[in-house]
C-alpha cells in the first residue's frame, strides 16, 4: 500500500491552555485518552493515543522560570491495541496492561516529577508503580529558551505508548529569545518527524515477533523497529504552504529506532540555530542536518526569492543506523515546502550573527571518570539486546555522581549500532569522538585508539542531552551534576532498546 505524497497539509499541534495562571505559577492538566484521527486523506481514520485528544500532543509553551504545575491524567481503554511482550522487565503478566509515566526529555526537574519509568500510574490512579510519588508533577523551567518535547517513559511498553502517539513540544521562550529577532508567529513551526507502518485498514502496524520468530512467545519485543511511511505532526508525507521569506522550524525526531539525515532537494543551505539544549553561539550553514531518536535541532530556512517552488526535504540515512538498509521514495521522503502564499509583509526577522555565548567546560574541572560500554548480549529465547555497562536495569546503581561534580564519561560502543544515549536532568557537551580497536577491548578490557580524537560536528557544538554513540568509536561526553539530588535515568533512545534493558538508574547525592 503506498500512499500519495504530499497530499495532506502539515497540520500545526496546539498550545495547551493553562487551567490557571497567577504570578507565581502555572496550572495544567492533560489527560491522554484513545481516539481516532485521519493520519492521511486516503486511509481509514487511525486509532491512536493523544494527549488533550490531539496526536502529536498539544504544545507546551512556558516561560524561563515559570513554576509550571501539570496533572498528567490517565484516561486510556485497560487494553493496550499494541503487542506487549510480558518477558519484558516491568511489564510482566502481573502488570496493568495500560501504564502511563510522562517525561519532559531534556528538563531539568527534581526527581519525583521526572517521569522515573517505575513511577507509572493506571487509569484514575487506581494502580501505581513502586516509586509513583505524586498526581501533580511540578516543573521549575529555570533553563535557557529551549526546545523540548514531552513523552511517555513507562517501563517495558514505552516503545508501545510513543508508538501510539504519546508525543508533543515542551518549548521554553525566554527574553534573549524574544531580543533575536527570529522568524516568529506563523513563521515559527514545530516538526515532530516519525516513521510508522499501516495495515490496509489504517490501523497503525506493530510487529508481533521479530525476524526469526521466537515459537516459545505469542509477542515478542523487536531488536529495532523501521516504518515504511514518514509522517511529520502525525501526517503521512505533508506539505506546508509557506511565504517566500525566512520560518524558524524546530526538528525533532520522535521515531522509534529511524534516525535522518535531513536535506532540502533545492540544495540550499539551512541556517542551524539551536541543539538540544537551545541556541548556539553562531549560526551554521549546513546542508545536511543528523537527527538520531530524540535529538532536536533549530533551522532557519530562507525562502525568499524561490516564490512559485516546491521543495522537499529528504532523508537518506540508512535504518537502522548507520549499517542498515538505505532509504527508498517513500523513506527518503519526509515534506514538502510550497512557496505558494503570497508575501503577507516585509520579513524583517534575521539569521541573528550571535546568539548566547558558548562556555566549553574544561576537562580539569573533572572530578571523576566513567568508563562506559555499550554490549551486545543474548537472552535465553535467542533473542539479541543491549546493555549499558553490560548491566541490567535492575542491578545496583553504579552512576551515583556528587551534586554540583562535573564529571567525563567514555561511551566505549562496542555494538554495531550508533546509540541516541540521553541523560536525564542535566545537559552535557561532547568532548570528542575516538576510533579504537573493538576486539582487542574485548579481549584485554583496554581501549585500544586507532585514530585522532575528533571534536564533534559542527551540529553538536552546543549543549546536549542526547548523543549519537557510534560503532568502534568511544565518544565522550562531559558535565556537571545538579541542581537537584535523586534518582534519574541514562539510557539509549531507540525505544526498542531503552525497553529492552539499555537503560540504567542513576542517582545525584549530596
Ligand atoms: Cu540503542
Amino acid at each position: 500500500m503506498t500512499l500519495s505524497k504530499f497530499a495532506d497539509e502539515l497540520p500545526i499541534p496546539p498550545i495547551l491552555q493553562a487551567r490557571w495562571k497567577d504570578a507565581s505559577h502555572t496550572y495544567y492538566e492533560v489527560r491522554m485518552t484513545e481516539f481516532k484521527q485521519s493520519l492521511h486523506s486516503e486511509l481509514n481514520d487511525t486509532t491512536v493515543w493523544g494527549y488533550e485528544g490531539s496526536y502529536p500532543g498539544p504544545t507546551i509553551e512556558v516561560e524561563s522560570g515559570e513554576k509550571v504545575f501539570i496533572k498528567w491524567i490517565n484516561d486510556l481503554p485497560d487494553k493496550h491495541f499494541l503487542p506487549i511482550d510480558h518477558t519484558v522487565h516491568g511489564a510482566e503478566l502481573n502488570k496493568p496492561e495500560v501504564r502511563t509515566v510522562v517525561h519532559v526529555h531534556g528538563a531539568s526537574v527534581e526527581s519525583e516529577s521526572d517521569g522515573y519509568p517505575d513511577a507509572w500510574f493506571t487509569k484514575g490512579f487506581k494502580q501505581v508503580g513502586p516509586y509513583f510519588r505524586k498526581q501533580i508533577y511540578r516543573y521549575d523551567n529555570y533553563m535557557r529558551a529551549v526546545t523540548l518535547w514531552y513523552h511517555d517513559h513507562t517501563i517495558g511498553i514505552s516503545r508501545l505508548n510513543i508508538y501510539a502517539g504519546l508525543a508533543g513540544f515542551y518549548l521554553l521562550r525566554d527574553q534573549r529569545e524574544r531580543s533575536l529577532n527570529l522568524p516568529s508567529g506563523r513563521y515559527e513551526v514545530p516538526l515532530i518527524i516519525q516513521d510508522k507502518t499501516f495495515n490496509k485498514d489504517g490501523s497503525l502496524y506493530y510487529p508481533k515477533q521479530p525476524d526469526p520468530p521466537v515459537p516459545e512467545l505469542e509477542t515478542s519485543i523487536v531488536p529495532e523497529f523501521i516504518g515504511d511511511t514518514i509522517l511529520v505532526n502525525g501526517k503521512v508525507w505533508p506539505y506546508l504552504n509557506v511565504e517566500p521569506r525566512k520560518y524558524r522550524f524546530r526538528l525533532l525526531n520522535a521515531s522509534n529506532t529511524r534516525f535522518y539525515r535531513l536535506k532540502l532537494d533545492s540544495g540550499q543551505l539551512m541556517y542551524q540555530i539551536a541543539t538540544d539544549s537551545g541556541f548556539m553561539q553562531h549560526p551554521i550553514g549546513v546542508k545536511e542536518i543528523m537527527l538520531g531518536v530524540a535529538e532536536r535541532a533549530e533551522v532557519i530556512i530562507d525562502f525568499s526569492n524561490l516564490a512559485g517552488k516546491n521543495i522537499i526535504m529528504t532523508n537518506d540515512a540508512p535504518a537502522p543506523f548507520p549499517t542498515g538498509d538505505p532509504t527508498n521514495e517513500n523513506t527518503g521522503t519526509v515534506m514538502q515546502f510550497r512557496v505558494t502564499l503570497p508575501l503577507s509583509s516585509v520579513d524583517t526577522s534575521v539569521i541573528p550573527a550571535y546568539m548566547v555565548p558558548f562556555v566549553p567546560v574544561k576537562e580539569e574541572s573533572a572530578s571523576k571518570i566513567r568508563y562506559l560500554t555499550l554490549n551486545d548480549n543474548m537472552d535465553k529465547y535467542g533473542r539479541e539486546f543491549m546493555l549499558l555497562d553490560n548491566k541490567q536495569w535492575d542491578a545496583p546503581i553504579t552512576e551515583n555522581p556528587k551534586l554540583g561534580a562535573t564529571e567525563i564519561w567514555y561511551l566505549i560502543n562496542l555494538t554495531t549500532d550508533s546509540h541516541p544515549i540521553h541523560i536525564h536532568l542535566i545537559d552535557f557537551q561532547i568532548l570528542d569522538r575516538r576510533n579504537f580497536d573493538v576486539e582487542k577491548y574485548n579481549k584485554e578490557k583496554v581501549i585500544h585508539y586507532t585514530g585522532p580524537a575528533m571534536p564533534p560536528e559542527p551540529q553538536e557544538r552546543g549543549g546536549k542531552d542526547t548523543v549519537r554513540a557510534n560503532p568502534n568509536q568511544v565518544t565522550r561526553i562531559i558535565m556537571k551534576f545538579g541542581p537537584y539530588t535523586g534518582l534519574y535515568v541514562w539510557h539509549c533512545h531507540i525505544m526498542e532498546h531503552e525497553d529492552y534493558e539499555m537503560m540504567r538508574p542513576f542517582i545525584v547525592i549530596r
